[in-house]
């Protein structure tokens, strides 16, 4: 038999024929690429590329990017707007005008029956800018419902959240440049070679040529942990005790910057208060980090130039998300490595553009980081609006972790969701089943018609996405990269600007408050509000961003006059001493106890669940799903297991397991990997019906994101293989 190939010649790549190349920023994760789509003569998109000049990617993109053009014909769209009376019907197509009439109409009847908050929005992190701008103001100053909240609540929530208690603002500091400077690097709960890829290419190319440590805390054994110099296997939900422990050390071996601290900080002395309780050999017991390797780490960090942290899901997405932010942004302050090249607190966002959200939805308040709760910025927005001011509620509504508490309760009866599927992600969907079901109204609005959470839906508004629509987008380090349009949305479908528009006409008595009817000129509009903010965008234009390929904020008008080209002001934000946004411009030391409350292991479920992602797929794979180059390499759900444990309950590799925690159960498939330990399993959330079926999802105090990350199970064999195996296929869903 013949292995390899029997002719030397070499590959044959098929020529695309591509004629065109257009610029687009990928619509996937937050690293924020920008890639050239190819469309051949016949206009068709064939091909994907990074774009070459671009400083995010500088020509690179991950196996996601590199097959986004196929997106444009992929199968499941929604394509025409749907009706029906009662989700347990059939749907029948209906025209624009009765789909979005029949929902205003049902909105305001819930909140003539029941009050103005009765009527719940949740919005996403996977729109544009204006977009998200748009549905603001529609929301806020038309609608008028305070249980306005997006799909950052499970993400970025507990980042924003730590800013804000740490610095007086949301607003990452940092950039992917300080790879390039730092002397030490620490990444918490954080899988960048899978779900940032080309964040990781960055990271590792700076590393290779510099040598920095790089320290991993997970408890998993990812790649990134695999390439780590120092791998901290943490016990589950613990960090706070191993970041309160290296203070401890810092702080005993005088490794801290005093000058820094005095100058730039507030309350130093309540947190060495409540750090002194957590020696290593104390804290080592909870975390599970040896005393020495605590001490080693501490050392590190606090003796580099330059030291960076970046951190994900693996410390927000926990019962103390928040505090865990606070936690890291207090490493930073007390070595002073906040503002400056390589020193830095770099939240890794999640979706493309869940800054963009943070920045311009007013889910949590108002535009651009302007509070609900500050009268003058009340005030402010009011008279930008044309609104009165009582229509503004003083202080945010519910999270959407909360808003479904509030539909089981009956305070909530309606709702409309954009671009998010909460019967896929959010935590034990038995419970989030029973609450849509008390829904009396619905409205579902997404590019699938096959999303789950439809099933629900009365009225179904089918929306283009990604390069369908036109708009701009923020990465992760605060950049501002631009999307045109490329193809049309499918069949009826329409772009979500349009779609707010229109339900903005619908609440709009003599077009009182003004709605510009392109993308540019809302850019203008934010603009205008930018003027002086921290995210400050007003020397950008459409056509300064796409020369640049992105531009980060803050880059100011005046900066313009100056003549400065970007990134002139925006590679870094608190460079300078006390420029903190607390209205001392001093950044707070904020103590933090820890107290454990999570679902842990015990007799009866004697297993930590541990659920995440994969490169390959995106979510609920409504996208990834349906793109062959992705979905092939995992088409059916599985978990990673330690061979160890399955010798233990008597199971084969690739045998089909049940999966069973208290809330319900699920079948999967076993996969061998030494990646986690004895007494974890890691499940990957992308399949139909299966992680969040699991899912217990306790709430962080501060910032209302679940832990998903911490729960208990058991597993069992199962003992027909082909009815699991069948039951599998059915789960795969696509
Ligand atoms: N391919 C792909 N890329 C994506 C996404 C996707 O769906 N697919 N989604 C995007 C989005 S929205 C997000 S939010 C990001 C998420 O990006 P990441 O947060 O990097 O990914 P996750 O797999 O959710 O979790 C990261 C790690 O947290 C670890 N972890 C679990 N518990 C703990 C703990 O108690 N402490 C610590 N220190 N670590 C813990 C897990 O073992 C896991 O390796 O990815 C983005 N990028
Ligand atoms: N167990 C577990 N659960 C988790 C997580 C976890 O780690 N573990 N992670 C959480 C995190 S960090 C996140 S971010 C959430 C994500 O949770 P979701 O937001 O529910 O996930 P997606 O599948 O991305 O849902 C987005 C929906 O928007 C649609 N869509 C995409 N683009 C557009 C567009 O341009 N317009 C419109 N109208 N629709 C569009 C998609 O088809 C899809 O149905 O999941 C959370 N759930
Ligand atoms: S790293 Fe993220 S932004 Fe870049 S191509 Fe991959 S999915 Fe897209
Ligand atoms: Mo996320």
């Amino acid at each position: 038999m013949l292995f390899g190939r029997t002719q030397k010649n070499p590959i044959k790549i098929t020529d695309k024929k591509v004629v065109d190349w257009q610029y687009a920023t990928c619509g996937y994760c937050s690293t924020g690429c920008s890639i050239e789509v190819g469309l051949n003569a016949d206009g068709k998109a064939v091909s994907s590329r990074g774009a070459a000049g671009a400083d995010v990617n500088r020509g690179k993109l991950c196996l996601k990017g590199i097959m986004e053009h196929e997106l444009f014909d992929s199968v499941g769209r929604g394509d025409t707007p749907l009706i029906r009376q009662h989700w347990h019907q059939d749907f029948a197509p209906t025209s624009w005008d009765e789909a979005l009439d029949t929902t205003a109409e049902n909105i305001k009847a819930i909140q003539k029956k029941y009050g103005r908050d009765a009527f719940a929005i949740i919005s996403t992190g996977q729109m544009f800018t204006e977009e998200f701008y748009t549905l603001g103001k529609l929301t806020r100053g038309l609608i008028g419902t305070n249980n306005y909240d997006g799909n950052t609540t499970l993400c970025m929530a507990s980042a924003v959240s730590g800013y804000k208690r740490s610095f007086g603002s949301d607003g990452p500091p940092g950039c992917y440049e300080d790879f390039e400077h730092t002397d030490c690097l620490i990444a918490w709960g954080s899988n960048l070679p899978e779900q940032h890829p080309i964040i990781y290419w960055r990271m590792k190319e700076a590393q290779e040529k510099r040598k920095f440590p790089l320290i991993v805390i997970d408890p998993r054994v990812t790649m990134l942990a695999q390439n780590a110099d120092i791998h901290l296997p943490i016990t589950p939900g613990t960090d706070i005790v191993l970041m309160n422990a290296m203070m401890y050390v810092i702080f005993s071996e005088n490794l801290h910057d005093i000058d820094y601290i005095v100058a730039n900080t507030n309350d130093f002395d309540k947190l060495k208060a409540e750090t002194d309780k957590y020696d290593p050999t104390t804290a080592s017991k909870i975390c599970g980090i040896d005393e020495d390797t605590i001490r080693v780490v501490a050392r590190l960090f606090a003796k580099a130039g330059a030291a960076m942290q970046i951190w994900t899901m693996g410390i927000n997405q926990s019962t103390h998300g928040s505090d865990g932010v606070v936690g890291i942004n207090n490493l930073a302050l007390i070595t002073g490595n906040i503002g400056k090249k390589g020193g830095t607190s770099l939240s890794i966002t999640g979706q493309c553009n869940a800054m963009g959200t943070r920045e311009w939805s007013s889910c949590s308040g108002l535009p651009n980081h302007r509070l609900l709760e500050n009268e003058s910025d009340r005030e402010e927005m009011a008279k930008f609006w044309n609104i009165e001011v009582d229509f503004l509620p003083k202080k945010r509504g519910m999270f959407q972790t909360d808003i479904y508490r509030a539909i089981e309760t009956g305070e909530i009866k309606g709702i409309w969701l954009i671009a998010t599927n909460p019967l896929s992600s959010l935590p034990n969907t038995a419970r989030i089943r029973k609450a849509m079901e008390k829904l009396e109204f619905c409205a579902v609005q997404d590019c699938y018609l096959d999303s789950e959470s439809n099933q629900y839906a009365n009225v179904f508004l089918p929306a283009g996405t990604w390069a369908e629509k036109s708009g701009v987008m923020t990465n992760t380090e605060r950049r501002v990269n631009l999307i045109k349009p490329i193809m049309q949305p499918p069949g009826e479908s329409k772009a979500d600007f349009w779609i707010f528009n229109e339900m903005a006409k619908r609440f709009n008595p003599q077009n009182k408050v003004h709605f510009p009817q392109t993308t540019e000129e809302t850019f203008e509009e934010m603009k205008a509000l930018s003027v002086d903010r921290l995210c400050d965008i007003s020397g950008m234009s459409y056509a300064k961003i796409e020369k640049n390929c992105g531009i980060q904020w803050p880059y100011t008008q005046t900066q313009v006059e100056n003549n400065e080209a970007p990134p002139a002001g925006g590679k870094r934000i608190y460079t300078k001493t006390a420029e903190f946004r607390y209205p001392d411009g001093k950044a707070k030391l904020i103590p933090l106890p820890y107290i454990e409350n999570n679902e842990i292991p015990d007799e009866k479920f004697p297993i930590w669940l541990n659920t995440g992602r994969l490169i390959e797929h995106w979510h609920g794979r409504s996208k990834t799903g349906k793109v062959a180059n992705n979905n092939k390499f995992s088409p059916i759900p599985f978990i990673e297991i330690n061979p160890d444990l399955a010798l233990d309950l008597n199971i084969e590799n690739g045998n089909y397991v049940r999966l069973i925690s208290r809330r319900s159960d699920a079948i999967v498939m076993a996969k061998f990997t030494q990646r986690v330990s004895k007494n974890m399993v890691f499940l990957p959330f992308h399949f139909h019906d299966c992680a969040n079926r699991l899912t217990l999802g306790l709430l962080d105090p501060h910032s209302r994101q679940p832990a998903y990350k911490q729960q208990a199970i058991r597993i069992e064999k199962i003992d027909d293989q082909a009815a699991a195996a069948k039951l599998s296929m059915e789960m795969r869903k696509f």
